[in-house]
């Protein structure tokens, strides 16, 4: 697998596949996007004929969103569901991340278009704006920002979302902590705007690492060069320099400007919390300075919807898989780690605990609440015995009724790790821009002490179930 083109044509092949002709890019996409979601079965969308546009500009949604879709793009087996799911993930960085840094090409598919200076029209897309109460159109929802370091020089990708405003401007969103939003610091402390650029497309790989939590200096090229097997080709951008994916869909190029010299308001936009809760504020411009595109050239995209499905690419099944290593490393007896997938993917962490000494489950809950790919935005850290499977929310919220006792089993932390997006910020605190929160660290465990004293509970054992679906499975 190459580019998106090549998974496009696999989930084709495993009959996950719908072509939607004639739909407006004006709500409709995301209307229907929308509604799809609520379909368990819901397949990959791909909009062509789309109004106003010719045949060919295409927009995909909805991409990532079956656990077999999910598997194909990570490389993973493609019958893994749930925890499983999330093993295979652990198991796959615990062999060991060899990061592969791209290599340099002179020319590729994406310079098949190529719109450069007062040529440059990001309508020339059918760009979508997915719901009434968003602020505009957003071409950047499944896709990559390129920056370069000024001091260090290393690459940073990261996914954030990207408003069109006219034909040559559009605007970045970046919470405090991004990578991005610290790189352009840089730039504009030394008065220059920062040069920046957009991927749309190419091998999944690139919004898989653009969309995860690397290290400081950690190129998320090279971690998409270790999952794809082989280095991404890029080809330098004319006008910025930046490294950029020569079998993308789409690419463009330009400067990010220092905020006293030009801005634009972003938002609102339909959140992945499921609110519009980040106000409408000015952003700063980005000069749209070239553009290369592929003949027929996919959009695609990943706007957030409720529930949070389609949001992202894996993320929570990695960011649990990542987090379930890290405690490995440090306590014994754990037994899986899942982030809760609806209605809001990831910020519902579940560990799953043999119990082994007094206060090992709490010990378990801090773990998770302070893990670095966890701990943004989230707000229930919840601990349950080996005997539930964390993936099932119906076993979760069994323990949570049946094994916790609030008054007792329940702690807070206060002043965490939040964000803008926080549709229970208090005005004051969206005013002071202070993006924190409290959590709540549940046991929702048996009590150590008298762990053996606990009453039996009458789920049925594994082999007896088998053998009654065995002998009497057919009669229904
Ligand atoms: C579809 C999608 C959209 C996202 N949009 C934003 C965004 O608008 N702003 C933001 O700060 N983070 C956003 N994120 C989260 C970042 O992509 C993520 O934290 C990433 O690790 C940032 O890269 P960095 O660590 O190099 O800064 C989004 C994630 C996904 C999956
Ligand atoms: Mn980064």
């Amino acid at each position: 697998m190459n580019d998106l083109r090549d998974y496009i044509e696999k989930v084709k092949e495993l009959g996950e596949y719908k072509l939607l002709e004639g739909a407006d890019w004006n709500l409709e996409i995301g209307e229907i996007n929308q509604w799809q979601v609520t379909n368990p079965a819901s397949p990959l969308l791909v909009f062509d004929k789309i109004k106003g546009y010719p045949p060919g500009f295409r927009v995909v949604c909805n991409a990532f969103t079956s656990q077999r879709r999910e598997a194909l793009a990570l490389r993973l087996p493609l019958e893994s569901r749930g925890l499983e799911l999330v093993r295979a993930w652990k198991d796959k960085v615990k062999a060991g991340i060899k990061p592969v840094p791209p290599v340099v090409v002179k020319t590729g598919p994406v310079m098949e278009n190529v719109q450069m200076g007062d040529k440059v029209d990001l309508f020339t897309f059918p760009v979508p704006k997915f719901r009434e109460g968003d602020g505009g159109r957003y071409i950047g929802t499944a896709h990559a920002v390129i920056m370069k370091d000024p001091d260090e020089g290393w690459i940073n990708l990261g996914t954030y979302r990207v408003q069109v405003h006219d034909k040559n401007t559009v605007t970045v969103y970046m919470s405090p902590g991004r990578h991005g939003h610290m790189i352009r610091q840089k730039y504009w402390a030394q008065g220059k705007p920062c040069p920046c650029a957009v991927v749309i497309g190419g091998d999944p790989a690139i919004f898989a690492y653009g969309l995860f939590p690397l290290a400081w200096k950690q190129s998320e090229y090279d971690y998409a060069g270790w999952l794809r097997g082989k280095p991404l080709e890029v080809f330098e951008g004319p006008v910025t320099g930046l490294p950029l994916p020569a079998d993308a869909e789409i690419v463009f190029e330009g400067e990010m400007m220092p905020p006293d010299v030009e801005t634009r308001v972003e938002g609102p936009f339909a959140e992945f919390t499921g609110y519009y809760a980040s106000q409408p504020r000015p952003e700063p411009a980005v000069k749209v300075k070239s553009v290369f595109y592929r003949n027929n050239p996919i959009l695609i995209c990943s706007p957030p919807t409720m529930p949070d499905k389609p949001h992202s690419l894996g993320m929570h099944t990695r960011k649990s898989a990542e987090a379930w290593n890290d405690l490995d490393k440090a306590l014994p007896g754990i037994k899986g780690v899942y982030t809760i997938d609806e209605p809001l993917a990831g910020k519902m962490i579940v560990v799953s605990l043999k119990q082994m000494y007094a206060g090992h489950a709490r010990q378990a809950a801090m773990m998770a609440a302070s893990n670095p790919a966890l701990a943004y935005l989230t707000k229930w850290f919840i601990v349950v015995d080996d005997d539930v499977d964390p993936s099932n929310i119906r076993e979760v919220t069994w323990a949570m009724a049946t094994r916790c006792e609030p008054f007792e089993d329940i702690d807070f932390v206060r002043n965490c790790w939040g964000s803008g997006l926080d549709a229970r910020l208090p005005p004051e605190k969206v005013k002071a821009r202070q993006f924190d929160h409290s959590i709540a660290l549940v046991l929702a465990v048996k009590p150590f002490s008298w762990i053996k004293d606990f009453p039996k509970d009458i789920k049925l054992p594994p082999e007896t179930l088998k053998k009654i679906k065995d002998k009497w499975g057919g009669q229904f």
